[in-house]
């Protein structure tokens, strides 16, 4: 991977292109989507995407951490419309999002491994070091 169009894209641009949503995650996330995009307009609000979001993981995440999600990848807070390719992107990061903070609270190295390679990201093979992407997409890139 070039490390130049690394630099130039935004995080909700970096995860877009690089993750990998297999097709059953795909068909479950656009399930959440349809049934927020009340209007039925192919696009949901931010308050449908949280809404979408606690759906996903059956209300057991909360407003917080949603936010954080959101935060961490940047989405401007003037956005008001995300179609379902960018909400995919959203729930697949988010997954990746809270395997890491479980990860965190995991104290076994080899548990943690474990949970790290059920995730279907592609793995980062490239040294951070020098490289002068933005510190938002830096802080993307640890968690995934
Ligand atoms: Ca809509």
């Amino acid at each position: 991977m070039d490390m130049l169009v690394l630099e130039q894209l935004s995080p909700i641009q970096y995860v877009s292109q690089f993750c990998r949503v297999n097709g059953r995650r795909r068909t479950l996330f656009r399930h959440y989507f349809t049934k927020n995009d009340r209007d039925r307009d192919g696009s949901i609000n931010k308050r449908e995407l949280q809404s979408a979001l606690r759906d996903l993981y059956a209300q057991s995440i909360n407003t917080e951490q949603v936010n954080a999600i959101l935060d961490l990848l940047d989405i401007d807070k003037s956005v008001r419309a995300f179609e379902l390719d960018v909400f995919i992107a959203v729930a697949a990061f988010s997954e990746r999002y809270l395997y890491y903070c479980y990860s965190l609270a995991v104290q076994d190295q080899s548990e943690r491994r474990m949970v790290l390679e059920e995730t279907d990201f592609c793995a980062l093979r490239w040294k951070l070091e020098g490289c002068k992407i933005s510190d938002k997409l830096r802080n993307v890139l640890r968690v995934l």
